[in-house]
């Protein structure tokens, strides 16, 4: 199996063999939430807003009236750190200080595709610097297995511990070419870098999709979903959403949301509404498998 649906977060963060996994299986159980925000913002100042609240002008929770901010409600929080306008590198330095305070991990959603040699220097280097701050990638297996073994590399020559990858199995948009075999080799290559490969970016649970079609023992993958929405069915762009309750039916153990959270006028009580929906499912889920 690659995601074991039927099996509690509590139960998975005392076996998961990766440190990061059990870390974060124990973040979901303790704050009972399996929600990521996306968080598509493109200031310092709205990205740490939303984190946690700062003191003077925050626009975006300005009509919420409330200073309360999303830490608490969240396992995961998930960036595009190249969209942020004013980016230095006390943006980071500042989150991982929030992700400390609210216990949450931090996904930069940098989706590499290159080849070895190129990655190792995006991931380790350059004016972002993820590998220092950044709990979690993702990297697509389209250039091949290589860029898995580097990103990988990097990881075990570094000095940081809690560092893992999830393959970008599948995508939402609309017309996804990330399908069939492509998402095959995906698990293929998952199997073989256990290490560090703690799972993918799927909309739905990925057994099936091997081609031995074998069951491993004792494989736990996570499975990230994106596109989910509580009310859309989509965007004018292509994006195409999914229910919590559907998206944790497929087998998700953490739901991304982005604009169905941060894009309203009261971002902490749309969390809310998606932590609670998100861990009722999960709920039912444990429940049915009884
Ligand atoms: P939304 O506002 O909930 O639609 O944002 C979804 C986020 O997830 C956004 O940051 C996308 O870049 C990201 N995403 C996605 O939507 N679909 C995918 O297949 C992958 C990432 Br991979």
């Amino acid at each position: 199996m690659t995601s074991r649906s039927s099996v509690s977060h509590g139960e998975r963060a005392k076996c998961h063999p990766n440190a990061l996994a059990r870390r974060l299986f124990a973040i979901a159980e303790t704050k009972q939430t399996n929600i990521t925000v996306s968080a598509d913002l493109t200031t310092t100042r709205e990205l740490l807003s939303i984190a946690e609240a700062l003191p003077s002008t925050l626009p975006l929770l300005a009509n919420s009236g409330s200073f309360a901010a999303l830490g608490p409600y969240i396992a995961v929080f998930k960036t595009h750190i190249d969209i942020i306008s004013d980016f230095t590198s006390d943006t980071t330095d500042q989150l991982q200080r929030v992700a400390e305070k609210h216990n949450f991990l931090i996904f930069e959603d940098r989706k590499y595709i290159d080849i070895g040699n190129t990655v190792q220097k995006q991931y380790r280097g350059g004016a972002l610097r993820i590998y220092d701050w950044a709990h979690i990638i993702n990297a697509s297996v389209l250039a091949g297995e290589g860029i898995i073994d580097a990103l990988s590399q990097t990881i075990e020559n570094g000095e940081e511990r809690d560092r893992g990858i999830l393959i970008l199995a599948e995508m939402t948009s609309k017309g996804s070419l990330a399908t069939g075999e492509y998402t095959k080799a995906s698990v293929e290559i998952a199997r073989k870098h256990k290490e560090h490969v703690i799972g993918f970016v799927a909309t739905r649970q990925l057994s099936a999709d091997t081609r031995s079609d074998e069951a491993v023992p004792g494989e736990d993958f996570l499975i990230f979903t994106t596109g989910i929405s509580i009310s859309s069915k989509g965007d004018a762009l292509g994006q195409q959403y999914q229910s919590p309750a559907s998206a944790m039916e497929r087998g998700a153990d953490f739901l991304i949301v982005g604009r169905g959270i941060y894009s309203g006028s009261d971002p902490v009580a749309s969390a809310k509404a998606y932590r609670d929906a998100g861990w009722k499912a999960y709920l039912s889920r444990l429940e049915g498998s009884t």
